[in-house]
């Protein structure tokens, strides 16, 4: 009995590591299982998912905010960092008394079993990776634990130690040796990016208009005028990118439509293509951002779709929804006017990215991606705003979300030291659908100068400008506006990129030896 409550340090220690190596040996088995049967219920990426969607958008906010396109990265460091501390706790409350730590760690396996069984599209084996990690955890922790403590006087004490140190050592050694085969595992059913390669896309019927020379102005540090399809920034809730193979792949169109349409990949590969420049816009980009591209997209239109499935004249939206269960809410007429809002297969003359939906994805020039750009899309609901709402929308956005107009500074960088005499300042412009008719800069609020705008490819896309600049010695303030084809003017008033989109001027500091 006595010998229970007389922990030391080091007794504690070893609790520690023994629940610690029970969670590695857990994870890495049940990785490897959801490897080989279900990629998509891995425990990591089910839990982090589940915490995407559970989380307030202010953090959603921030993370984006402070790691941009790491913020899976940085989700994934957390819960590791989470499970460390939880499992060092539980091993050295087990060592107190015997049942709670492997109770705590069988309940985070129930979390992800349970996680895993609610996530959209989960399939039949989704549960047992949980359940592996539950048993796992609860078997090595008790195995582990008689090493902790083991039957006094049986063994000489060093002896005992060395015991420990094999066995929680060997545990978790045998923890990630499971989780590199997974990885090895998950790689090969990769096929499908295979699968992607081997694709050949059809030609357009309406092919874009050729990127006139004068949309590329060239100057060093200004974005390209079409964005390279690896540095095209990336934006979702998928923790594991949704591997579809075109082979499986339909769309459904549904809901308040004259007759429901299921199209297949060889079809819609049949269909007349259109391939068309169009800027894509995250509502998430501050004032200032990198989170926009712009990329030449391959698809059908649409509208040809939503006339085949004859759509109803009360219905003016359609929820589209993605085979991870991300929906879009889009106003109807943005499909179905003369724009040319595509179910893209092709970007910049390669099939989609898987990142970037392969195999199927939908592309509306005017509108931020949350209310329009569906990657993995599966499904088309026509119905109304007044009855069905959309993933951002029940986190605070706004239903709607054409874009505002806006320009950038990218040349000179913020805080760049530049060399007194001739310089240029340079950047984007835009508004999609609208078009760009001009960008006015000053420089430490003098008069506002008109920048030569380069040609744009058309109004869905962004323009680059530039303005020549006699730069003095001396820190200095620069400011960019644009004016659209409407005439209007790029307002000052900032607002927030919550609900709706970031608006006001780019303003940076330069400094000029
Ligand atoms: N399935 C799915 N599609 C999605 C999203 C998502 O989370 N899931 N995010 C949207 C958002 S917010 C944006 S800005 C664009 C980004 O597209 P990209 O990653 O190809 O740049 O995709 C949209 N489509
Ligand atoms: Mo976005």
């Amino acid at each position: 009995m006595s010998h229970a409550t007389r922990t030391t340090r080091g007794d504690r220690l070893r609790s520690a590591a023994a629940g610690l190596s029970a969670a590695v040996v857990a994870v890495g088995l049940a990785e490897l299982v959801a490897a080989v049967v279900e990629p998509s219920a891995s425990p990591f990426a089910v839990i982090g998912s589940g915490l995407i969607d559970l989380a307030p958008s202010w953090a959603k906010d921030a993370a984006i905010a402070l790691f941009g396109t790491g913020d899976k990265v940085a989700l994934i460091t957390g819960i590791a960092i989470v499970l460390v501390g939880v499992a060092a706790l539980a091993g050295i409350l087990e060592s107190r008394r015997a049942g709670v730590g492997s109770a705590i760690l069988g309940a985070l396996g129930v979390l992800a079993l349970v996680a895993a069984m609610i996530r959209p599209g989960a399939g039949p084996f989704a549960w047992l990776p949980g359940l592996v990690a539950g048993v796992a955890a609860v078997v090595a922790l008790r195995l582990l634990m008689r090493t902790v403590h083991p039957v006094p006087y049986l063994r000489a004490e060093h002896e005992e130690r060395r015991r420990f140190l094999l066995w929680t050592v060997g545990v978790a050694a045998t923890g990630l040796a499971a989780l590199a085969i997974g990885n090895v595992a998950r790689g090969a059913t990769r096929s499908i990016e295979a699968v992607r390669t081997m694709l050949r896309l059809p030609a357009p019927i309406t092919a874009a208009p050729a990127v006139p020379a004068a949309a590329e102005l060239d100057i060093p540090g200004l974005a390209s005028v079409v964005t390279p399809n690896t540095e095209f920034y990336r934006i979702d809730t998928a923790l594991i990118v949704p591997r579809i193979d075109p082979a499986d792949w339909s769309l459904r169109i549904h809901g308040m439509v004259e007759r429901e349409v299921v199209i297949t990949w060889d079809e819609l590969l049949t269909l007349p293509m259109t391939e068309t420049h169009v800027t894509l816009a995250c509502v998430s980009n501050e004032v200032g951002g990198d989170l926009i591209g712009n990329a030449r997209w391959l698809g059908h239109p649409i509208r040809e779709l939503l006339a085949r499935a004859g759509v109803d004249s009360d219905a003016d939206m359609v929820l589209s929804r993605s085979s991870d269960g991300f929906t879009a809410s889009t106003p109807i007429e943005a499909l179905t006017d003369d724009r040319d809002a595509l179910l893209a297969v092709g970007m910049n003359g390669d099939p989609l990215p898987i990142e970037h939906g392969f195999p199927v994805r939908m592309v509306v020039p005017g509108l931020y991606g949350y209310v329009s750009a569906t990657k993995w899309v599966t499904e088309l609901q026509v119905t109304r705003f007044d009855q069905a709402s959309a993933y951002w929308t029940d986190r605070g956005w706004s239903e709607r979300g054409p874009v505002k107009l806006q320009s950038r500074i990218d040349v000179p960088r913020p805080g760049q030291r530049i060399d007194a005499g001739d310089a240029v300042i340079a950047g984007m412009a835009w508004q999609q659908h609208v078009g760009v008719d001009g960008v006015e800069v000053r420089v430490d609020e003098g008069p506002w100068r008109r920048a030569e705008l380069a040609t744009a490819i058309s109004a869905d896309t962004w323009v680059q400008w530039r303005l020549p600049w006699t730069a003095e010695s001396g820190a200095h303030t620069i400011e960019c506006r644009a004016i659209s084809a409407d005439g209007e003017t790029q307002t000052s008033d900032p607002a927030d990129v919550v609900p709706d989109g970031a608006q006001g001027w780019h303003r940076i500091q330069v400094s000029v030896a």
